[in-house]
């Protein structure tokens, strides 16, 4: 009888807010998107290129780690395997490998040593998708999909194997590489999810229930995404902020309603508009953006993870290194207005969120300068207030209970975050 798995540490995760996407694999060489293998209806043969050149001469895995820990971040989150099916570690159930190329090296080691050994939680990213295996039988997105042959080619494809070849590589970073504090499978399309593809996967084309299974046996406390075709440790929202806390409806289906319990969640977002380098997309989102973006889910309950897509040399491009120091030079004076909280019991006045942490109210202002704010039902509950970044003290007015509604207004406020005491107690 095995022992109880124990449950997953959601707790944890949520408590550090703040995560890095890594996208890095072939499709860096081709510098225009991580599907560009299946936009492009690239055939293996000829996408073999980009294999045969795949030399990251410059990767430096302490450096990224680095930029991670400056950037405020607490976990990282990297493409172990993507959609074409090419593997960042020494896989023995394949040779379509890193270790293979002129790189020669298992990134993925690396990359949980150097990590680790900075603080940050280790998150593996594995694609359910793997459009270079024989047996991964050709869909909606594949590669080949608009193959004359299409029906020859699919024939003598037997997913039976590809699951045993999905379970096999999932046991092997699981099993070889110590802790993992988060999997990131990617992702499933169930007739009733995306009807329009053809040969759509779900959960048991995975053998999801199995796989879960398995990661929860060998990796205790891992938290697992909602990407299996089965409800998962946390909702991850992809691209979009969600306008409320998160809740999971009865029947494991997840959205934004008010009758199911509230769930864990986590926004992924790239920082250019795509997961994998792309040379000639300038459409960067601003330091000043990430932070709204970042404070306004962490005051509804949730997480953020930011992506960057390494060159194929191996470095963040110099505008996603910018936009990471951006973040972190920020994150340095407000940490605590991010890591450890969460949502609020009061509702924040007009163009602010309110982050709250114990008995630290956080008032983040998106919009000033702001003459005058009323805090709504915190008068005579404000022992002390003052801005985060200098920790100036703001002085501010309680109304006469006789004459409005109980308000505590702060005048002549400059600043992003403000730091409200909420009980007596002095700081
Ligand atoms: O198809 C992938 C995509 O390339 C990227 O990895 C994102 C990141 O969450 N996941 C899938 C799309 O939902």
């Amino acid at each position: 009888m095995s022992s109880p798995v124990r449950p997953p540490d959601i707790a944890g995760l949520m408590h550090d807010r703040l995560g890095l996407f890594i996208h890095f694999g072939l499709y860096s060489l081709a510098g225009r998107h991580e599907w560009v293998q299946s936009f492009e209806r690239i055939h293996p043969e000829s996408y073999r290129r980009y294999f045969d050149r795949f030399d990251p001469d410059l990767f430096d895995a302490a450096d990224w780690a680095r930029q991670c820990k400056q950037a405020g971040m607490r976990y990282a989150v990297l493409t172990t395997k993507h959609h074409e099916g090419f593997c960042l570690w020494d896989s023995a159930y394949t040779d379509y490998k890193i270790t293979n190329t002129p790189f020669g090296r298992d990134l993925v080691a690396e990359f949980v040593t150097a990590f680790r050994s900075a603080g940050i939680k280790i998150g593996f990213y594995h694609s359910l998708l793997d459009w270079h295996h024989p047996d991964f039988v050709i869909d909606g997105h594949h590669p080949l999909r608009d193959s004359p042959d299409l029906a020859e080619l699919n024939a003598g494809r037997d997913m039976a194997r590809y699951r045993a070849y999905l379970h096999d590589q999932a046991r092997e970073l699981l099993t070889g590489y110590g802790k993992i504090d988060y999997l990131f499978y990617d992702f499933s399309y169930p007739a009733r999810q995306q009807p329009h593809i053809f040969n759509n996967k779900g959960a048991e084309d995975w053998d999801s229930a199995a796989l879960m299974a398995m990661t929860r046996e060998l990796q205790p406390g891992i938290v697992i995404n909602d990407r299996l075709d089965l409800p998962g440790d946390l909702v991850t929202p992809e691209q979009y902020q969600p306008s409320e806390p998160m809740r999971r409806r009865p029947g494991g289906t997840q959205g934004q309603d008010s009758s199911g319990e509230l769930v864990a969640w986590e926004a992924c977002q790239t920082i250019n508009g795509s997961w994998g380098y792309f040379r000639d997309n300038t459409e960067f989102k601003s330091p000043e953006l990430l932070v709204r973006m970042l404070v306004d889910g962490v005051s509804k309950g949730g997480n953020l993870l930011f992506n960057v897509g390494p060159t194929g040399r191996g470095t963040f491009d110099p505008t996603s290194a910018q936009t990471l120091a951006g973040l972190g030079a920020w994150m340095r004076l407000h940490e605590r207005a991010i890591v450890g909280a969460g949502p609020s019991e009061f509702v924040a006045p007009p163009d602010c969120r309110y982050t709250q942490r114990g008995d630290r109210l956080y008032l983040h202002l998106f919009a000033w300068p702001h003459q005058h704010v009323h805090l709504p039902g915190l008068a005579g509950k404000v022992a002390y207030a003052q801005l985060l970044n200098d920790a100036s003290e703001i002085t501010y007015q309680e109304s006469d209970p006789d004459r409005e509604a109980q308000n505590t207004s702060m005048g002549g406020l400059a600043a992003g975050t403000l730091t409200l005491t909420l009980p007596t107690r002095q700081p």
